[in-house]
């Protein structure tokens, strides 16, 4: 093991030319590889037979859904790996973490500390050592329960990464509650709180609303801002359906992601052995970042304006009448809009965006996907609004064939909010749970992420708990969070590998390490099975049958209901133990909580393709404050909420088809060509020119956000790339210090990750 500083990343191989498509013989070796390097052969291979299968286990990478009539390999590239990497044979044991301080371990870079492989033992952080020492669970649950009672509620945070099941959110939702406060936030705040938000208040549902069967009744499918090659893979076979039957595919994206371009279906024999490969977007626009709300409102320009032109044959009038409101506010501000503001905004031709147009009026159903490209803006509600607009002009949504469809990040993301996750009393049953279980719950808001980051720098948040992610890498002004974290009063991390998040501790910190959804789960009733939803609202049981890497983990359950117990007075109607022994029982009470979504929630668990939730505005019925869908006139045209300036760039941060967020597999962005290292800085060959920049040269980029604070990353290599004029991409998270916490939709506080203000300085 060399461990590498940040700072001084990984360097062996060149930037290589990109391989023709996503899918094909470059997702195998790329799966190949992890397997290699991971895990122990047989055993791992039996899992993935029985991944994302009804009766198996549910991948942990995205949240995708998972079909009835499942692929002979119902996994991907990223799935494989995920699952490979939470099977790894090595092992963080105490001994290993005996060798290191974390002083030293925090000059180590996100590959090397997870590269340790997996947590096994409950650790305690010793300060006179800096090193984490192995302790009992019990003590571990007495020490943290007696500094959670000497804490104020509401100035602790139950922070929950998107991965843990609908039992584990359940009960940690309610352990929170319980104890006094609704500081829930989770990863979705960083992610798509903006589509819950505003599909929540113009759509009445915060989750989209399309269903598989809609892909197999659409005529055309509008795609912003999702990579599906590198981060939804499986989701590729849908598309190419599509297009085998006949579906157009526009795709709007700064960047040209190969993924979006061709597919080589890997479990096609006559395509691995051809190399013949599916075109996926018939038209690909590369939309300047920020410039979205300006694209969607240009298309519905075209729209208003053909309707004029043909006396209303172009719009879904009946629909418009008797489904929204808002419609002729919007038509007259979207009219009023100048072509050359649209064409400035969007960096695209009229003619490109009219070419546009005219597949969404030909086609008589329309979907429309997004993902981070929309969401991670400072006006990202605008975008997600402008959206929702575009597709109300046709009655796009409500409709079989149609609807919108926001692609989902963590593989439960979406599920922890249905079961009380939620810093939001408003979307939690609170009086259902003051009577099922006898106590009176708090009412006043909680902390988003964001507000959290706040709070933690203020010094108002006292405690962190976390179960699963990795907040200090993952957030917004990172290097500031990770300074004041330090003076938090206790930290608890809930974890299956190492990651920087745990290198810097509070004043008492815990390193709990549990079960991966892979690995079976024996308790007192017997082996469990857990239960996820997927991005269609699909509730899935997931069994596994993996052995557990360590003896001495706890499943997830089994370390809330420990910490639960150590800090809360007995309830009568609280019984942690009958829950953790039998999660049946957890489901039974889910089921109390929420009767309309999940009744007879044991009975239907293993539904092939997951049970439907249900979805109001996929039935057009609008569960909106007047009861109708909501028109949004433009109050802006960019979203990125600061103003131009001379050489001041828009800043997208990616993720790469070797990474899960801030778990990095390795070093290879083979959908885009770049190989062996992750501190490049994406520019195109005309912006290299003016800046008088060469190829392969080193330079910094320095924040430039309204607030003037001090934000630079060094020692980025400059890789010509086709991007748009005026914008720069590079990795999440190496990137992250320069991400203001400032900077977040103005609505759902999501950071604006995808339009960074910087300029690019001398290394
Ligand atoms: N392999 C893998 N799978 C993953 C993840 C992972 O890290 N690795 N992460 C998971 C999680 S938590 C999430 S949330 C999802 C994320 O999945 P995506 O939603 O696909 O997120 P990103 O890859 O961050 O960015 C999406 C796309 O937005 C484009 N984009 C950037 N700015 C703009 C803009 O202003 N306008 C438009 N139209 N496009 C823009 C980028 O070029 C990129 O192609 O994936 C999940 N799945
Ligand atoms: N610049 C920039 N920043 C971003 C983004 C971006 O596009 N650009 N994207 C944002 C998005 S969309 C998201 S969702 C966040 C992600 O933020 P997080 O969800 O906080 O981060 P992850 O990297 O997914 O967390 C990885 C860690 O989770 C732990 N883990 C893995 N599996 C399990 C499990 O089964 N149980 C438990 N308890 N722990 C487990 C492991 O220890 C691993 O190190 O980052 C956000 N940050
Ligand atoms: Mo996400």
């Amino acid at each position: 093991m060399a461990p590498a500083n940040d700072d001084a990343p990984h360097t062996d191989e060149k930037t290589v030319e990109y391989e023709g498509s996503a899918g094909g013989w470059g997702s195998v070796r790329g799966m190949a590889a992890v397997l290699l390097q991971e895990a122990d052969g047989p055993a791992v291979t039996r899992t993935l037979m029985r991944q994302n299968k009804a009766g198996g286990f549910m991948c942990v990478s995205c949240a995708w859904t998972k079909p009835a009539h499942p692929h002979p390999f119902e996994f991907c590239e990223n799935g494989a790996k995920a699952t490979m990497w939470e099977l790894t044979s090595r092992r963080c044991t105490p001994e290993v973490l005996a060798g290191h301080t974390l002083a030293e371990l925090r000059t180590w870079n996100d590959h090397d500390l997870e590269q340790l492989g997996r947590l096994t033992h409950p650790m305690r952080y010793d300060p006179s050592s800096d090193r984490y020492v192995p302790c009992a669970w019990e003590e571990a649950f007495a020490g943290i329960g007696r500094a959670l009672r000497a804490l104020e509620p509401k100035s602790t945070v139950f922070y929950t990464s998107g991965r843990a099941s609908l039992e584990t959110a359940y009960l940690y939702a309610l352990f929170a509650r319980l104890y006094g406060h609704n500081n829930l936030p989770d990863s979705s705040n960083m992610c798509h709180e903006t589509t819950s938000v505003a599909l929540k208040s113009l759509i009445g549902v915060p989750v989209g609303t399309v269903t598989l069967d809609d892909f197999e009744h659409c005529d055309a499918i509008f795609f912003f801002g999702q990579n599906t090659g590198s981060n939804s893979p499986r989701f590729l076979h849908t598309l190419e359906d599509c297009v085998r039957r006949g579906v157009t595919i526009v795709t709007f994206n700064p960047v040209r992601e190969k993924g979006l371009e061709k597919f080589i279906n890997p479990q096609n024999p006559l395509e691995m052995l051809t190399g013949s490969s599916t075109r996926i977007s018939a038209q690909y626009h590369q939309v300047r970042p920020g410039g979205d709300i300006a694209a969607l409102t240009g298309l519905a320009k075209c729209l208003l304006e053909e309707d004029d032109r043909t006396a209303g044959k172009v719009l879904d009038h009946d629909f418009i009448a008797a489904n929204t409101s808002g419609f002729p506010e919007f038509a007259r501000a979207v009219k009023a809009i100048p072509w050359e503001e649209i064409e400035t905004e969007t960096g695209l031709a009229r003619a490109a965006i009219e070419e546009a147009a005219a597949v969404y009026r030909k086609a008589r159903n329309v979907i429309g996907i997004y993902g981070m490209g929309l969401t991670q803006h400072a006006r990202g509600f605008d975008n997600v609004a402008a959206f929702v607009s575009l597709l109300l002009l046709r009655g796009n949504i409500g409709r079989k064939g149609a609807g919108i469809s926001p692609v989902r990040g963590h593989s439960n993301v979406q599920g922890q909010r249905t079961v009380g996750i939620s810093e939001k009393p408003e979307l939690v049953p609170l009086d259902v749970l003051a009577r099922q279980f006898g106590f009176e719950p708090p009412r006043e808001k909680g902390v988003t992420t964001v507000e959290a980051c706040e709070g933690i720098l203020s010094g108002e948040i006292r405690a962190v708990l976390s179960l699963g992610g990795n907040l200090l890498r993952a957030v917004p002004d990172a290097p500031a969070v990770e300074e004041a974290w330090s003076r938090l009063a206790l930290t608890v991390q809930i974890a299956t590998r190492l990651n920087r998040s745990h290198l810097v501790c509070g004043e008492e910190a815990w390193l709990l390490p549990c079960l991966g959804r892979s690995e079976e789960d024996i308790q007192a009733g017997g082996p469990q099975v857990v239960s996820i939803e997927d991005s269609l609202s699909n509730i899935h049981g997931s069994r596994a049958t993996h052995a557990p890497a360590s003896d001495h983990l706890l499943s997830e359950p089994a370390i809330v209901a420990g910490i639960a117990k150590a800090t809360l007075p007995p309830n009568p109607k609280v019984d942690w133990d009958r829950w953790v022994a039998d999660y049946g029982t957890i489901r039974e009470d889910i089921a109390r909580t929420y009767p309309d979504e999940f009744h007879d929630f044991n009975d239907r668990l293993f539904t092939p393709g997951g049970f439907y939730r249900g979805n109001a505005a996929h039935d057009g019925v609008w569960k909106t404050d007047d009861g109708k869908a909501h028109f949004t006139p433009p109050a802006v045209l960019c979203a990125t909420g600061w103003p131009a300036a001379e050489g001041r760039m828009r800043l997208i941060t990616l993720r790469s088809n070797d990474q899960f967020n801030t778990t990095i597999y390795g070093f290879s962005d083979r959908l885009r060509g770049i190989e062996g290292r992750r501190d490049v800085l994406l520019i195109n060959p005309a912006e290299m020119a003016r800046h008088g920049l060469a190829a392969g040269q080193r330079v910094g980029l320095r924040g430039d956000a309204p607030d003037g604070a001090h934000r630079e990353v060094g020692h980025l290599e400059v890789v010509p790339f086709d991007l748009p004029d005026g914008c720069v991409a590079g990795y999440y998270p190496e990137l992250n210090p320069l991400v203001p916490l400032s900077l977040h939709d103005w609505k759902s506080k999501t950071p604006a990750y995808k339009s960074v203000p910087v300029r690019i300085v001398p290394a």
